[in-house]
């Protein structure tokens, strides 16, 4: 749509930046610190592992520092779970504690709202070794964790999600490290896993709600709209199937408390179900959350599908786009979208798009936790990254954000991954992010200097105007 009148930003809107403990922090076994799966699991062949990554947990002050003379008005972060309980159960660290705690409070010195994630890919090896979420004793020992969060560092968060793209770690629970090798059924094992911490999260919410009254919380799923390929209307059907399967089914459960009725009825036909009581519906309704977070990096789009198609992946293989199913919908490309140098496919339009289903569906402040480019940056002789890329990049999203705000989408923060360079899930260092440059290589650690990106300055001015500037 085009409007005569356009919204502009808030002045409160909440510009800032992402990171996650596992890929920023480093220190992996300092300070008192527990392994995670993160710590344990085979990296990719050829890249980092997450021992050193960044460094942040050295050089949060030095970041930080940076962060506000960029303007952040906030910092999206995860807490290691391993640093705070370093077995998942038991024993507090308090330099865990006291870490999280400084951390907050340099952001706070600079004004910067801390938005900060309970849990981000990295389940405590301990608790994985005992079954990880297929054991629900791991959704008590999250509920407790998240009480030690509370006691110890609600009174000055504000903003805290729940499970980071909790949706990516059942449908790829391969690549992050959710599969339980052990079960006979291992989809039905995922979908089972996915119930517990549903309940867990709305358990989770309600105990913000009654320990911190002043806090706001809220789910952080990857978010993506999807087209059918085509106007055939078994196109349509295969895209509400990828929908409802990918997207509703996690935030269908959190704010209405119930499960979306499409992925429901695939999930009974396929015997992946989980077990659902009516205690536990009545536990989804008394932890809603607040407000809605998600990631966007692109859109998904499917065609039509029947149990008898041989294949029903995308032509080159790569599962960087949807994996497809049989009989549910078949993962293609979208021919109008350029893809980047990881194959991502490139969608400003449908991060609008995605926007606006979320808000029609849900009704709930949005704020955006993740979205941007991961490239191969090159340091200059003379220290500089021209990142132009990822200023065309971020320049057409967030213009789409603000097209958004004039359909009347209520979104109060954007925080693009990532506020500075750290090692990517799957591919290491090379893949960078950031709006500050870590001089470091997949092996060679260098000294782990920082530079500003071109799109360090860009961003800045970005914020300085409020979202008016983006050129
Ligand atoms: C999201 C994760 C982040 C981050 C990002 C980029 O799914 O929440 O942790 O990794 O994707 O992905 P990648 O590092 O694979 O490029």
């Amino acid at each position: 749509m085009e409007y005569h009148n356009y919204a502009g930003f808030p002045k409160d809107f909440l510009w800032g930046g992402s990171t996650s403990a596992y890929q920023v922090e480093g220190a992996y076994n300092e300070d008192g610190k527990g392994l995670s799966v993160q710590d344990t699991k085979a990296v990719t062949p050829g890249t980092s592992d997450f021992k050193v990554a960044s460094d942040h947990y050295h050089r949060y002050k030095e970041d930080i520092a940076l962060f506000a003379e960029m303007g952040f008005k906030a910092y999206r972060f995860s807490v290691a779970w391993t640093r705070i309980i370093p077995n998942g159960v038991g024993e507090v660290n308090q330099k865990g504690i006291e870490f999280y705690s400084n951390l907050i409070d340099e952001c706070i010195k600079y004004e910067i709202e801390p938005i900060v994630t309970m849990y981000h890919f990295d389940l405590p090896d301990a608790l994985n070794q005992k079954g990880g979420w297929s054991n629900p004793e791991t959704s008590e020992a999250f509920i407790e964790y998240a009480r030690v969060l509370f006691e110890n560092l609600g009174h000055k968060v504000n903003y805290w999600l729940t499970i980071n793209e909790q949706n990516m770690m059942i449908l790829h629970g391969a690549a992050i490290g959710t599969v339980n090798e052990k079960v006979s059924n291992v989809k039905q094992d995922l979908y089972q896993q996915n119930h517990y911490m549903l309940l867990a999260q709305a358990k989770v919410m309600k105990m913000c709600h009654d320990l911190c009254p002043q806090a706001k919380i809220g789910p952080a799923p990857n978010i993506s709209e999807v087209y059918p390929e085509s106007a055939d209307p078994r196109d349509f059907i295969a895209a509400q199937n990828l929908n409802a399967i990918r997207n509703w089914l996690y935030l269908d459960v959190a704010v209405y408390g119930r499960y979306n009725p499409i992925a429901l009825a695939y999930l009974k036909d396929r015997g992946y179900a989980p077990e659902i009581t009516e205690e536990d519906l009545d536990v989804f309704k008394a932890g809603k959350p607040d407000f809605i977070a998600f990631n966007y990096y692109n859109t998904s789009t499917a065609a039509h599908s029947s149990f008898s198609d041989a294949v029903v992946g995308p032509e080159d293989g790569d599962q960087q786009i949807e994996l497809g199913e049989k009989g549910v919908y078949k993962a293609v490309y979208n021919q109008f979208l350029e893809r980047t140098n990881f194959n991502w496919e490139v969608d400003p339009v449908g991060f609008r798009a995605t926007l606006r289903s979320v808000y029609e569906r849900y009704g709930l402040p949005i704020i955006i936790t993740e979205n941007g480019l991961g490239e191969f940056d090159e340091l200059t002789a003379d220290h500089q990254v021209h990142d132009q890329y990822r200023i065309d990049y971020l320049k057409d999203e967030i213009a789409e954000m603000k097209l958004a705000l004039s359909d009347g989408v209520e979104v109060f923060g954007f925080c693009p991954w990532s506020a500075i360079d750290l090692v990517s899930t799957h591919s290491g260092v090379k893949k960078r992010y950031g709006f500050i440059y870590v001089d470091r290589d997949e092996f060679d650690l260098k000294e782990l200097k920082r530079y500003k990106k071109d799109s360090f300055a860009w961003y800045q001015q970005v914020i300085a105007t409020d979202g008016e500037n983006l050129s």
